[in-house]
């Protein structure tokens, strides 16, 4: 796939005249033809859009980006000139918390690793597998109850899970026990999953203190963005063994990530896909797509976000 599948590339050819900026070989070139014309930017959560290139498109109206996190995007820029921000919220919580579980049940119980016990042969030659962690019944902190951070408290529920939490301020009407910081929340939990927003607010929030505080034994899953951990402080703790799992979805340097994750068995690694389900892309792009039509309509925006 590119930067956009064809079931949206498609209709929005014909609709509008596209630009493909990830298809140009030289950027510079791309938008000294092309950027006086751009009336509108579509980009993704791990693309965005710098003020950089913004103030090189004299014309630009709207940034619509196929995604919710909008921390690649800048929004003071776009607030500046006026540039109405939209996201794709809401379609994709469920699936991102979806992926939050996989990842921490297929981290905790070594399902790769039971995958390949299986296939190469190790079952027949040496017998069960080692044993692994129990997920069911465990505690469970969420930095960042937003939507997606709701719903993975809601699975958590299923699995009989203490639930607690860490954000800006506790949350009117919520069950769960708050934490003003991940330090705080960390030595409280078996398992810490990362759901909070991305971007200069959250920049290294579960930092190296929250890491070193993380109990002994401990599982962490991040379906959110890299940036809002302490990497280096997350590389240590799994090197030493001191946490036990991991699950992560999300990295400083993607797709060209600290090549020493993939070393480490008792890690399970996606690439920025918890929002990779053909349901959940299709209504990003269906959603993306209303935005964009609604400002060259001159309609209301169904999800901008408020500069
Ligand atoms: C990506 C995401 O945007 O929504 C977000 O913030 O990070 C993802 O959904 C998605 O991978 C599209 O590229």
């Amino acid at each position: 796939m590119g930067v956009l599948p064809d079931w949206d590339l498609e209709p929005m050819a014909e609709r509008y005249t596209l630009r493909l900026l990830h298809e140009a070989p030289d950027e510079n070139a791309f938008i000294a033809e092309h950027g006086a014309a751009i009336r509108g930017i579509v980009t993704k959560g791990e693309i965005g859009a710098s003020a950089a290139l913004m103030d090189r498109l004299p014309q630009l109206g709207i940034v619509a980006c196929y995604g919710v996190g909008v921390d690649a995007i800048d929004r003071a820029y776009c607030a500046k000139r006026g540039i109405p921000v939209t996201n794709t919220p809401d379609v994709l919580t469920e699936d991102v918390a979806d992926l939050a579980f996989g990842l921490l049940l297929a981290a905790a119980r070594r399902i790769p690793a039971a995958d390949a016990w299986v296939r190469d042969g190790s079952w027949v030659r040496e017998g069960s597998m080692p044993l692994t962690t129990r997920v069911w019944g465990k505690r469970m902190g969420i930095v960042g109850l937003g939507r997606i951070g709701s719903a993975v408290a809601k699975r958590a529920k299923g699995f009989g899970m203490a639930i607690s939490y860490s954000g800006r301020s506790p949350k009117p009407d919520v069950p769960y026990t708050f934490y003003p910081s991940p330090a705080a929340l960390a030595p409280e939990v078996d398992i810490l999953v990362c759901c909070a927003m991305g971007g200069p607010t959250t920049q290294g929030l579960i930092d190296r203190a929250a890491i070193e505080a993380l109990r002994p034994g401990a599982i962490f899953v991040n379906v959110s963005r890299g940036s809002v951990v302490d990497e280096p402080a997350l590389v240590e703790a799994l090197r030493s063994r001191r946490i036990a799992a991991a699950g992560l979805d999300v990295f400083w340097n993607e797709p060209a990530i600290d090549a020493e994750f993939a070393s480490f068995p008792h890690v399970v690694l996606a690439p920025h896909a918890a929002s990779g389900t053909v349901e959940t892309r299709r209504a990003m792009g269906a959603l993306m797509q209303e935005n964009l039509a609604a400002h060259f309509a001159g309609r209301p925006l169904p999800t901008e976000i408020r500069p």
